[in-house]
């Protein structure tokens, strides 16, 4: 089997499900890194991405309340939180010289589409020239619902509030089964998939993440990873795809630690190996930690996300990284990885070589 992978990353031929969960079962690290970043240098060379980006959650209030969530919070709990107009307005003032808002947070019992529409104007109009990552596919579900415009109309105001690209939060795992038991009150993988596909034919480009480290097995994850190649291959509208390392403190998912790094780096790698129409793959530095990501460098990943400025998510459920890290440390992070720095925007346009 090893050697026909072999063959298969040398002619660009297609890993098949079965072959993808003998590389999750493969203890041999070092076999599987340097055959993912074969394939990585295939697609991107020595190159390594990273964005000026400013992350923020606009309000932590969710009518979902995920059992892997620690960020979520229903009224009354102390650490609820929803930011005011006037609180987005401080943060569009911090956008100069970044290149991106990311922007995503809970499906609040409250506010109407109009106010998460505003947030995106609001950003944008004080920076026009900074491109908007805004909303999962779970709050433009919630979105439709809450408005009763049709998902497409949904997507369209968004557009014209300011979206620029969407990022791949709320994919989770897409097995019913085990869905039901992580986050039983989410959209079904298979909306996940009918959003990302619509906003593709609306000409947004998209990420995709998969958590992993709960009580998926690899069956599972080789499963939702072919489920989004196959989208991939009808829309080639997804951008880069972002395996998402479980944080457990604070969560209600009982018995289950934090991943290990041969699991984060073996993710990484099947992630490169199988998704061979992804143009690129992130090691999210917030969830992987600076040291580890820098080596996934070498395991398939081409991307490290951004500079992040603030991050809750993660943090909330035990993460130890900082909340931000400066544009010369991720440089030197890629650079001390002997890789080179390309610092990018949300749509993969070059800013500037490092
Ligand atoms: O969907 C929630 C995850 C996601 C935990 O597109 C957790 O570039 C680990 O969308 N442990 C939201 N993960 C974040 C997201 C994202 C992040 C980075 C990059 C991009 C991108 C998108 O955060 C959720 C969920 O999968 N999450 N709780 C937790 N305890
Ligand atoms: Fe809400 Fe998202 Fe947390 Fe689920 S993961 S509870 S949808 S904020």
């Amino acid at each position: 089997m090893k050697k026909r992978i072999e063959s298969k990353v040398r002619s660009g031929a297609r890993i098949t499900e079965k072959e993808a969960e003998f590389l999750f079962a493969q203890n041999d690290l070092i076999w599987l890194g340097r055959a993912a970043n074969a394939k990585k240098e295939r697609m991107t060379g020595n190159r390594i991405f990273f964005n000026l980006n400013r992350h923020l959650n606009p309000t932590n209030y969710c009518l979902n309340r995920c059992r892997f969530c620690a960020f979520s919070a229903d009224f009354g709990e102390k650490h609820g939180y929803q930011l005011s107009l006037k609180q987005i307005d401080r943060i569009a003032d911090s956008g100069r010289g970044i290149h991106e808002f990311h922007v995503v947070g809970g499906l609040h019992p409250e506010w109407n589409f109009d106010y998460y529409l505003e947030i995106l104007r609001r950003l944008k109009k004080k920076n026009p020239q900074v491109l908007i990552q805004a909303y999962t596919a779970v709050e433009i579900d919630h979105f439709s619902k809450i408005s009763g415009l049709s998902l497409e109309q949904v997507i369209a105001e968004l557009k014209k509030a300011g979206l620029d690209g969407v990022p791949g939060g709320g994919a989770e795992i897409f097995n019913p089964t085990v869905r039901k038991k992580i986050c039983p009150e989410k959209i079904s993988g298979s909306r996940w998939l009918e959003i990302h596909a619509a906003l593709h034919h609306a000409g947004i480009p998209t990420n995709a993440t998969m958590l992993y480290g709960h009580l998926e097995d690899y069956a599972d994850r080789v499963d939702h990873l072919r489920r989004l190649r196959l989208l991939q291959d009808q829309t080639h509208g997804f951008s880069a795809f972002i395996p998402l390392a479980f944080h457990p403190q604070n969560t209600r998912i009982k018995n289950v630690h934090n991943t290990t790094g041969v699991d984060d780096l073996k993710t990484i790698a099947v992630s490169r190996l199988y998704l061979d129409n992804f143009p690129h793959i992130k090691a999210f530095w917030i969830m992987l930690g600076e040291k580890l990501a820098q080596v996934a460098l070498w395991f398939g990943a081409d991307d490290l996300d951004g500079t992040v400025e603030e991050e809750k998510i993660t943090h909330m459920a035990g993460a130890q990284t900082p909340e931000a890290l400066a544009r010369d440390e991720l440089v030197r992070l890629i650079r001390e990885a002997g890789r080179k720095p390309v610092e990018r925007d949300t749509w993969y346009r070059v800013k500037k070589i490092w």
